[in-house]
């Protein structure tokens, strides 16, 4: 495998960073899952806008134009003759010192793996998920806001243990004071009476970029979407819930604390807007070859 490493394709056995990387020692860092489909990459400008959005939110120079990077993306994935995959940009603060100090860093570091994507099981989507609240509370906005992508995923770790721990793949996160933020690596949507509510992002979810592509794609096709803050209530009533994600797609919550969430069935609003984005992924993209 080719890895994008500091400016160059390099071997996978030569794509090393430093112990002393800040990235490692702090998680000091910003990233981006992305995928491919069909020899294209989805939603590639959105994902290097968020990225960069990241790095500048936590004071990091990207030593690269968003040209380059995008062009750099595209690069790793033809070097690794991926059509369908999964791409993974990291940049981290780079080589540093034993002190938090980011300003004694070199230069951030960028990584880019292309890779082949490991797909939920079918029978999750064909069935749909349990999960379950957990008492990890999503990071306070004002500590590390959740809409910075960073490396620092620690509040999302400890929020999966308990939902592992729980039996459950995924769960849900509350923000501080007590709404639904997001699922650890997924953002949320309830349909209630064939309204789509998610919260907005300032109640401690990711600006996830499958959120925002569903609800495009679900005003397109009349129904009335909603972001408004939640509680779990609205979950529990809800006639159907989903989690959104690159990895996942869109996948059917139907059981949440053990309340069944309308019949217990993945629902047919959400099947229908599966349904048109996996359309959209065949479709849209930024070319590879
Ligand atoms: N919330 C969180 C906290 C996330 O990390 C999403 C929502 C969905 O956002 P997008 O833009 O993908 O629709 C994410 C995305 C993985 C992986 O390997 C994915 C994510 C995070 C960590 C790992 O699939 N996140």
């Amino acid at each position: 495998m080719k890895i994008f490493l500091s400016g160059s394709l390099v071997d996978e056995k030569d794509a090393v960073v430093s112990v002393f990387d800040h990235g490692l020692l702090y998680g000091d860092g910003v990233f981006e899952g992305i995928r491919a489909y069909n020899g294209r990459v989805f939603l590639l400008d959105e994902h290097i806008d968020r990225l960069y959005d990241s790095a500048k939110a936590i004071a990091l120079d990207i030593p690269m134009t968003k040209e380059e990077m995008s062009a750099a993306v595209v690069d790793t994935c033809k070097a690794n003759d991926i059509a369908e995959g999964y791409i993974r940009v990291v940049v981290t603060r780079g080589k540093g010192t034993l002190g938090l100090n980011p300003y004694l860093c070199d230069k951030a570091e960028v990584i880019i793996i292309a890779a082949k994507i490991q797909l939920y099981p079918q029978e999750l989507y064909d069935n749909g998920l349990k999960i379950v609240t957990v008492g990890t509370v999503r990071n306070h906005p004002e500590a590390i806001n959740p809409r910075i992508k960073s490396l620092n995923y620690l509040n999302n770790v400890m929020a999966k243990i308990e939902a592992i721990n729980a039996g459950c793949m995924e769960c849900l996160m509350l923000n501080h004071k007590g709404e639904v933020a997001e699922a650890s690596g997924d953002n949320i949507f309830a349909v209630r009476n064939g309204v789509l509510t998610t919260p907005p992002s300032t109640c401690g979810a990711l600006e996830g970029l499958t959120r925002n592509k569903v609800m495009d794609i679900a005003e397109k096709a009349g129904y009335r979407v909603v972001e408004a803050p939640m509680a779990r209530y609205d979950l529990y009533v809800a006639d159907e819930v989903f989690l959104t994600g690159t990895a996942a797609e869109i996948i059917s919550v139907v059981d949440i604390d053990k309340r069944i969430i309308g019949n217990g069935k993945p629902g047919e609003i959400t099947a229908r807007l599966a349904k048109l984005y996996i359309e959209c992924t065949k479709a849209e993209g930024t070319p590879i070859a």
